[in-house]
C-alpha cells in the first residue's frame, strides 16, 4: 500500500463547551502526560507539537446564534480558529493530530482538512469511530450539545450555516462519511441517517461481521476513489470498561483488540491523513487509563505492531 506521510503535526484543542459534562479541555495534557510525542518519535515520526490553539484572540461574529445550540459563539470561534490552523498544517504535509477537546472540535479540524483536499483535488472520507452518530442538528437535537452535532455539520445539514462566518465550508459528501462502532442514536436522528443513506456500521453489524471485514470495506470504498481518510476517534468508541474516562458512556463498546486492530488496519492501508482524538475526560479517568489507552491506540494507527505480519488481501465484504 502507499506509504503515509512520516511527519506528524500535533494540536490540542481544549474545549469543553459542546458537551455537558465539564472535564475534556484537559485531554490535551493528559494524551501528553500519557506519552504520545515521545510514542510517535519512537516509530520513527518527525513530530511537532504546536501546543494548543485559544480562541482570547477571537472577535464574535454577529450571526442569530440558533434556539437550540449550547455555546454557540464559544464553539463558533473554536471552530474557526481550528479550520483555519487544520487546512495550514494539512498544507505542509504533516498528518494532523487534534487533540481534544469534546467532538464539537471536528467541525473545524475536519473543515480544514476538507478544504486543504479540496484545493489539491482530492477526495476525503471520514471514518467516525464513535458510540454516537453526532449526527444532530439543531432542529433535531434533544439535548443542544454541539458536540452531538458535528458529523451533520461536516456534511452540510442545515441549522449552522452562520458557524464559520465568511470562512471557507468544504462539506463532506454523505457517502463519504463511515459512522463505525455507534450504539446510541437519537430517534429524529436515526430517521435523518436514513434519509441521506449514511452508512452506519453499529455494535450489531461488528458482532456479525468483525472489525476487519468492516474496516477492509471502508478502506477499499475510499482507494477505489482514490481517496484519502481522516480518522475522528471517540474515545467513547471503546468499551467503558476499557475506556472509563469519558462522560458519555455507553455500554457494549469495542473491546481493546478489536480497536487496535481497526488501528493496525488504518495503518497498513497507507490512507489516514489526518486525525482527532477527542471526549478524553481525564477528570474521570481511573488513575490515566483511558489517556493511556488512547495513546496505545494512537500507537498502532501510527504503525506499531507486534510483528511485521502484512494485513492478508483477501475479504468479505458486506454491503452496510
Ligand atoms: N445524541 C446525543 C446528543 O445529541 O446529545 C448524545 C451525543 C453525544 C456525543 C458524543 C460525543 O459523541
Ligand atoms: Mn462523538
Ligand atoms: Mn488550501
Ligand atoms: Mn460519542
Amino acid at each position: 500500500d502507499k506509504a503515509s506521510p512520516s511527519r506528524v503535526a500535533v494540536l490540542g484543542a481544549p474545549i469543553d463547551l459542546g458537551a455537558s459534562v465539564r472535564g475534556t479541555l484537559m485531554g490535551p495534557a493528559a494524551l501528553r502526560t500519557a506519552g504520545l510525542v515521545p510514542l510517535l518519535e519512537s516509530l520513527g515520526l518527525d513530530v511537532t507539537d504546536y501546543g494548543d490553539v485559544g480562541i482570547a484572540d477571537m472577535t464574535d461574529l454577529s450571526d442569530d446564534p440558533p434556539a437550540k445550540a449550547k455555546h454557540y459563539r464559544q464553539i463558533q470561534r473554536w471552530s474557526r480558529v481550528l479550520a483555519r490552523r487544520s487546512h495550514e498544517l494539512a498544507h505542509t504535509g504533516a498528518i494532523p493530530v487534534f487533540l481534544g477537546g469534546d467532538h464539537s472540535l471536528s467541525m473545524g479540524s475536519v473543515n480544514g482538512v476538507a478544504r486543504h483536499c479540496r484545493d489539491v483535488g482530492q477526495e476525503l472520507f471520514v471514518l467516525w469511530l464513535d458510540a454516537h452518530a453526532d449526527y444532530n442538528t439543531p432542529e433535531t437535537t434533544i439535548t443542544a450539545n454541539m458536540h452531538g452535532m458535528s458529523a451533520a455539520f461536516l456534511c452540510g445539514e442545515p441549522g449552522l450555516d452562520g458557524l464559520l462566518g465568511g470562512d471557507v465550508r468544504a462539506t463532506i459528501p454523505t457517502e463519504h462519511l463511515e459512522l463505525f462502532g455507534i450504539r446510541s442514536i437519537d430517534k429524529a436522528e436515526k430517521e435523518l441517517l436514513r434519509m441521506r443513506r449514511i452508512s452506519v456500521a453499529d455494535m450489531r453489524a461488528i458482532d456479525e461481521f468483525g472489525v476487519g471485514v468492516l474496516t477492509r470495506r471502508i478502506l477499499d470504498k475510499v482507494r477505489a476513489r482514490n481517496g484519502v481518510l481522516h480518522v475522528s476517534f471517540d474515545v467513547d468508541f471503546l468499551d467503558p470498561e476499557v475506556a472509563p474516562g469519558v462522560g458519555t458512556t455507553v455500554p457494549g463498546g469495542a473491546t481493546y483488540r478489536e480497536a487496535h486492530l481497526i488501528m493496525e488496519l488504518l495503518h497498513d492501508s497507507g490512507l489516514v491523513r489526518s486525525v482527532d482524538i477527542v471526549e478524553l475526560n481525564p477528570f474521570l479517568d481511573e488513575r490515566g487509563k483511558t489517556a493511556r489507552v488512547a495513546v496505545e491506540l494512537i500507537g498502532s494507527l501510527f504503525g506499531q505492531q507486534i510483528t511485521d505480519r502484512p494485513t492478508p488481501t483477501n475479504a468479505i465484504v458486506p454491503d452496510l
